[in-house]
């Protein structure tokens, strides 16, 4: 399945299903502080649910947690393993890469990333050491620069969304967003439409 669309980053299990239920078609696993565990099994509950809601499930960091659930792949930046290694180790799996720069996106391509993403686009509380604001012009260039999927992620939500995907993000992921919406699920189809409606418009601008 394509890159593309809403991409919900949860740290657990408990929002997964009504994430899901929202329309949501990627969904990541990403947890700092879990044991492994812990981690493993809101993993093994993801896996179940990401297939019976026909979704793409990538885990965080973790390699071997994607590994021990049959995940569909993984998320890996600057302080995980090598893309060359996460490649071996996962054959045939989507390997995401989290690109600060434009110099970082084009490095992750050519080594193999199947998608990079790109952030913080707007200023965010869910990453204390996210670095500084991307913006959106960075956003602009790095897609005309770059033929993988492009992912933006970093304080994206229902107002801003539009001109993001506008700006030439192939997918947008969100924490926040989703995670302290008092309706997940709601939120989800929210943002789900918005990206469709900023598609519609840049398609319709086009002719
Ligand atoms: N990487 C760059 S910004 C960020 C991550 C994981 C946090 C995104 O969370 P939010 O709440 O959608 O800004
Ligand atoms: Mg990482």
């Amino acid at each position: 399945m394509p890159i593309e669309g809403l991409y919900v980053i949860l740290d657990g299990s408990k929002l997964a299903e009504e994430v899901l239920k929202g329309g949501c078609k990627i969904l990541q696993l990403r947890n700092k502080t879990a044991t492994t565990l812990q981690l493993f099994r809101e993993a093994q509950i993801i896996r179940e649910l990401t297939k019976k809601y026909d979704a793409t499930f990538i885990v965080n960091d973790r390699i071997d947690i994607a590994l021990a659930v049959d995940a569909d792949g993984v998320h890996l930046g600057k302080e995980d393993l090598p893309l060359s290694v996460a490649r071996r180790l996962l054959p045939g799996k989507i390997i995401g890469f989290s690109a600060d720069t434009l110099d970082e996106a084009w490095e992750a391509e050519r080594l193999g990333a199947d998608y990079i993403s790109l952030g913080p686009i707007f200023p965010t509380q869910s990453k204390p050491d996210a670095g500084p604001v991307v913006g959106l012009e960075t956003l602009a260039k790095v897609k005309r620069n770059l033929s993988r999927p492009l992912v933006a992620i970093g304080g994206i939500n229902k107002y801003n969304i539009i001109e993001t995907v506008k700006h030439g993000a192939d997918a947008i992921a969100v924490i926040s967003a989703v995670v302290s919406s008092p309706n997940p699920r709601q939120e989800v189809e929210q943002l789900i439409a918005l990206f469709k409606r900023a598609k519609e418009e840049m398609n319709e601008s086009k002719d």
